[in-house]
């Protein structure tokens, strides 16, 4: 029975970096999370007639949450929802989905990487047809629509049992309940070299993998354990919780501190990798040594032809602008274009479409490519198992050799988290009205050459996009970004960029934080970021 609920707009329905991100108990409210589902129908025009994929990485309120998108887009005329069993699904393996079963979209349940639970964080992104995320446009009209809104429709019906797969039925909506793990797992299979990983792993090569309790366990037990013949409990913390063990899902160094001490103890693995909430985000660190994810961005263009899915080469390359220029040198120096892009991985999605791009990532701990349209983090774990067992080196010597070969980007990202958001805008602005007069200006010991708020026009569809962060280039190669962060639920966070580039041969094994000491010091000098928003040191620093 169809019921039509009068409902006023909410504020602050403005999807952001990666779609609507607020504290879970906002999104338990009464009607908070229709009021936007009902939103998305109607900035899409309706779903009457269309299929839709439906998943989430299992966070709290993840269950309760797809019982309701099922009643509504049953409701509104759906044909089809190809749900994941028990409305799991990791944001690459519904990206995969939405492409393989020609769906006209789909919805993820997922606040990535922030924490989960009653008192943390949860979040709805509505990603298209192609399987990316929504472009501004599609995010715009939905926005939009939050602001309009009379009513939304839902159905008067008990939750259907997702556990199995296989089909049902709501009201005249076809149900499809299918396995979240093996069509993703075929699909990594046609595109690495599987059996020269299995060959490396029963070498003695060991390997470490950190679930976080999120969503990637069970695809990793099935990928490396199952089919690759990683060592029974290789994939560690493998079991998804809804609170993610109270612990914070985002693969780097402060929040996988527990991989990162395995990783520098004696009896080391030789490979060691985390991946986030929802299991697009990637972390690669080798015995001794964390790789950035700019680096590892880097070398995974610079070997992809040794993998069986890119043997062809790539036909362009792509990093959002924060990201470091590592990935520059490796396309200049094989005659391929490097795009850089605003953060976000919807501005890759033309990029990949229109096969201008075969490979992108950021420094947010992204890297993917043009097999689906969002970032995969065990995409990127198996890439670089794969150029292990090409290359027969450990992660260590592929590093070395990289930057020898190619010169390096010492790179850090300074977070001021939670910071009052109010001064962390006024920073900002001030910043951005002193950008013109900035060249020639000297902080600390380095000289600005140039200074920008960086606008991106995509050269696919031609579109603008203005304000995306401020880029401060430094004579002597250093670079400084700041920006405010699009996916925070509390307060604002400023990220701060620092980047050093060295040529080499000499000068390529310094500490970062050393080498970016004079970046760090010019960042201070611009804008006085500790005193202004009252902080002694970053909250989290990459
Ligand atoms: C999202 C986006 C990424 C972006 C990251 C950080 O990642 O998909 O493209 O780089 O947020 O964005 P911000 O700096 O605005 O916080 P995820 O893994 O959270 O979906």
């Amino acid at each position: 029975m169809i019921q039509i609920i009068p409902t006023q707009p909410i504020d602050g329905q403005k999807p952001g970096t990666s779609g609507l991100r607020k504290k879970t108990r906002v999104f338990m409210q009464p009607g908070y999370l229709e009021n936007f589902v009902q939103s998305i129908w109607n900035g899409l025009g309706g779903v009457a007639g269309k299929t839709l994929v439906l998943g989430g990485d299992g966070r709290f309120f993840n269950t309760e949450a797809a019982q309701t998108i099922l009643r509504m887009a049953a409701a509104s005329g759906a044909a089809r929802v190809i749900v994941g069993r028990d409305g799991l699904l990791s944001t690459p393996a519904a990206s995969h989905l939405i492409r393989s079963r020609g769906a006209d979209g789909g919805i993820i349940l997922s606040a990535s990487h922030n924490p989960g639970g009653a008192d943390g964080d949860f979040g709805v992104k509505y990603n298209t047809a192609n399987g990316g995320p929504a472009p501004e446009s599609v995010t715009s009209a939905i926005h939009d629509a939050t602001t309009r809104i009379a009513e939304y429709h839902t159905l008067d019906a008990p939750a259907l049992d997702l556990s199995q797969p296989g089909q049902t039925r709501l009201h005249q909506t076809e149900v499809e309940i299918v396995d979240p793990v093996a069509d993703y797992a075929d699909l990594m299979a046609e595109l690495f070299d599987f059996d020269a990983i299995r060959a490396l792993l029963a070498s003695g090569f060991r390997l470490r993998f950190d679930a976080m309790h999120a969503i990637t366990g069970p695809y990793a037990q099935e990928i490396l354990e199952a089919r690759l013949g990683a060592a029974p409990g290789s994939v560690v913390n493998a079991t998804p919780l809804p609170d993610f063990g109270g612990g914070h899902p985002d693969p780097n160094p402060v929040w996988a501190s527990d991989l990162v001490a395995a990783m520098m103890a004696p009896d080391a693995p030789d490979f060691g990798a985390a991946s986030d909430g929802d299991g697009d985000r990637n972390m690669i660190m080798g015995r001794g040594i964390y790789v950035t994810p700019s680096d590892s961005l880097a070398v995974i263009a610079a070997n992809a032809h040794l993998v069986p899915g890119y043997a062809g080469g790539l036909t362009g390359v792509a990093r959002s602008m924060p990201t470091s220029a590592a990935l520059d040198r490796v396309a200049a120096a094989r005659g391929i274009t490097c795009y850089a892009t605003p953060t976000g991985w919807k501005f890759f999605g033309n990029l990949l479409d229109a096969g201008q791009a075969t490979l992108c990532g950021e420094e947010s701990a992204g890297t993917g490519s043009d097999h689906i349209r969002e970032k995969d983090g065990l995409w990127a774990v198996l890439i670089w198992l794969n150029i292990l067992a090409a290359r027969t080196q450990s992660v260590a010597e592929v590093m070395t050799a990289h930057w020898q070969d190619f010169g390096r980007n010492y790179y850090s990202r300074h977070d001021y988290e939670e910071v009052d958001a109010e001064a962390a805008a006024a920073l900002i602005e001030e910043l951005r009205a002193r950008l013109d007069k900035l060249a020639g200006e000297k902080l600390g010991t380095l000289i600005v050459r140039e200074a920008e708020d960086f606008s991106y026009r995509d050269p696919v569809d031609g579109s603008v996009t203005a304000r995306q962060g401020v880029q401060i280039r430094f004579d002597g190669g250093a670079r400084l970004v700041l920006r405010l962060s699009g996916t925070g639920t509390a307060g604002a966070t400023l990220r701060v960029y620092l980047e050093q580039a060295v040529d080499g041969p000499d000068g390529l094994d310094t500490e970062p934080q050393a080498a970016l000491a004079e970046v760090i010091a010019a960042a201070e000098a611009l804008c006085g970021i500790r005193a202004r928003l009252g902080r002694t040191a970053p909250d989290v620093v990459t």
